[in-house]
């Protein structure tokens, strides 16, 4: 049967299981917003185009499903680049699906032309122009297949409006292999057997995880994994939620805000196992000295991160949880005492850091953001889905927010992207409508999305959000504060009254300043059908500790003081 190629692309959607688009009309993509109509597909309308790609993501991070944003040509595409980009260093799969101008002007400067699939090739797994209707179907369907094979990613096709509008026969291509970056074999058997040698023979052991984790879906093994051969887990702030906070053996985030404890454990290790992660250099911190002392086994998907950053003694290119299952096989178990003294001495670091904790600190009247993520984790009983926002907040919300299952921090690491959280969050909601979500933000990124609170009514979304305000772009002022003298350029921030913006859109509001207050506005908040929006007054200048100054060894942290200790600045 004759189709147009607008109506092809929402059947290879519909054929794709997609429930749900977020997106922004215009000119170039009409042909396709006209045929939507006739489809069972979701279209959330954002406010912005970067909105559209950040829900696209936040629903695939919340899901683990595929992701989709549509937009018109020249601005509407360039909109999404951040969003794409942040996609792309995360290795969220999206498909992201542009209108463009007719084939027949193509590299005119024709009205909103923009040479998108040149400006997204860095930032994409695949891209694809397609200018006839017949390349519709086959470059939508690979699309998806490459965004979800191998290590998931951003894949996007422009579309030009004639190739919308002609009309072709819809032919379905033969199912076929895709490119992917997944190895052809398993892991080679002589490579495990050396891995389980490694692992029997090591001293002071520790597993490293990432998000690769939870994309595989490699939880319940690594922690069968860690428990046999009582190995400790260090976190990737990806990686949170992979193993459960409250274990024994969790050690929570390791890098330039992990925990003292745990960047010690990482610099003295003699085998590193690093699982689903990339060495990232908010990681390692200096490359030249981490962990000098250790093995280093790197289990990966995608075999270009072995060896990129930090040279290893093995190399195992898989699946996570493939790898992990293999391993269990013949890795002996060391029984309950194994590794005691390691354990030990890392527990003896644990409850130092804790003597450190802000939480403990009689703090009088001041409401630090610790507290507010605290009481946010005790009153939610540990069980939202946490989208936060980058700076502070997102720091003190991996601290002191125990993760305790996979996809519940969705959160921007590779990128760190401004404004990511509020729209994530719609795309989270609608992808687990059962969860209970909360946005996580700063006063500063909260205002560059703060838009989508009219797409979060106009769906009616029910996502709790909380900003928290410190009157600064926080973390740009810690650094100005430890190592640019305290001259504070461009960092106080004047912010609306976010009640009053709430009431703008429909949105309750509560606003808190005191701990003892921080609870029971959680509490209303949950009790109350809808969105509402909690304006948590804090601290102006708290930092975030401890602190890997950029470029510093891993255990060269700035810590936090004592109580009455002063603050000491590098
Ligand atoms: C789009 C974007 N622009 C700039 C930055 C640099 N940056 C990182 S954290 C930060 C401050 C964030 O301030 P706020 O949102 O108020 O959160 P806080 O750190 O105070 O918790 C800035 C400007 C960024 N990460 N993303």
């Amino acid at each position: 049967m004759k189709r147009t190629g607008a109506q092809m692309i929402w059947e290879c959607l519909v054929r794709e299981g997609v429930d749900t688009v977020f997106g922004y009309p215009g000119g170039t993509i009409l042909p396709t917003y006209d045929a939507m109509l006739d489809y069972p597909v979701r279209h959330v309308l954002v406010r912005h185009e970067q909105g559209a790609a950040h829900a696209a993501d936040g629903y695939a991070r919340a899901s683990g499903r595929v992701g989709v944003a549509i937009a018109t040509s020249g601005p509407g595409a360039t909109n999404l680049v951040t969003g794409i980009a942040t996609a792309m260093l995360d290795s969220i799969p999206l498909v992201i699906i542009t209108g463009q101008v007719p084939s027949s002007v193509l590299g005119t400067d024709a009205f909103q032309e923009a040479d998108i699939t040149g400006i997204t090739i860095p930032i994409t797994k695949h891209n694809a122009l397609v200018t006839r209707v017949e390349e519709i179907v086959p470059t939508i369907l690979e699309a998806f297949a490459i965004a979800r094979s191998g290590r998931p990613g951003p894949v996007h096709v422009d579309i030009c409006k004639d190739a919308q509008q002609a009309t072709a026969e819809l032919v379905w291509p033969p199912p076929r292999e895709v490119g992917t970056t997944s190895p052809a074999r398993g892991p080679r058997r002589s490579d495990l057997k050396k891995a389980a040698d490694l692992i029997a023979a090591a001293e002071r052991p520790l597993v490293l995880a990432g998000h690769g984790i939870i994309e595989a879906g490699a939880s319940r093994v690594l922690q069968e994994l860690a428990e046999r051969t009582r190995t400790p887990v260090a976190l990737t702030l990806l990686g949170l939620g992979g193993f459960p906070r409250s274990h024994p053996l969790c050690l929570g985030m390791m890098g330039m805000h992990g925990e003292a404890y745990v960047n010690h454990a990482v610099q003295e290790a003699d085998l590193l196992l690093a699982v689903g992660m990339r060495f990232d250099d908010r990681v390692t911190g200096k490359l030249a000295n981490y962990a000098r002392g250790s093995k280093k086994i790197h289990v990966e998907l995608d075999a270009s991160e072995i060896g990129k950053n930090v040279p290893v003694d093995l190399g195992i290119c898989g699946d996570a949880r493939e790898v992990l299952e293999a391993l269990l096989e013949i890795v002996p178990d060391q029984g309950a005492e194994a590794h005691a003294a390691w354990l030990a001495t890392i527990e003896a670091r644990r409850a130092e850091t804790r003597s450190r904790d802000i939480l403990h600190r009689p703090n009088g009247q001041h409401l630090f953001a610790a507290h507010v993520i605290h009481d946010l984790w005790r009153t939610t009983d540990g069980g939202a889905v946490v989208v936060s926002d980058v700076g502070q907040h997102q720091m003190f919300e991996a601290q002191y927010y125990p993760h305790e299952k996979p996809r519940t921090l969705l959160t921007s690491g590779g990128l760190g992207t401004m404004g990511f959280a509020l729209p994530a969050a719609i795309g989270a909601k609608l992808a687990r409508p059962e969860a209970e979500v909360w946005v996580v933000a700063g006063d500063g990124g909260f205002q560059m999305t703060q838009c989508e609170l009219a797409t979060l009514m106009q769906e009616r979304l029910d996502v709790k959000i909380a900003v928290i305000d410190n009157g600064f772009l926080g973390m740009v002022r810690q650094w100005q504060e430890f190592f640019y003298d305290r001259r504070y350029a461009a960092t106080p921030l004047l912010s609306p009254d976010f009640g009053k913006l709430a009431a703008a859109y429909g949105i309750p509001s509560q606003r808190v300043e005191t701990r003892a207050d921080v609870g029971p506005a959680v509490e209303r908040a949950r009790a109350t059908k809808g969105p509402v929006l909690v304006h948590f007054v804090v601290e102006a200048e708290e930092a975030v500790y401890p602190m890997v100054p950029a470029g510093a060894d891993l255990d060269a942290m700035i810590r936090r003081p004592h109580a009455g200790e002063p603050e000491v600045a590098a």
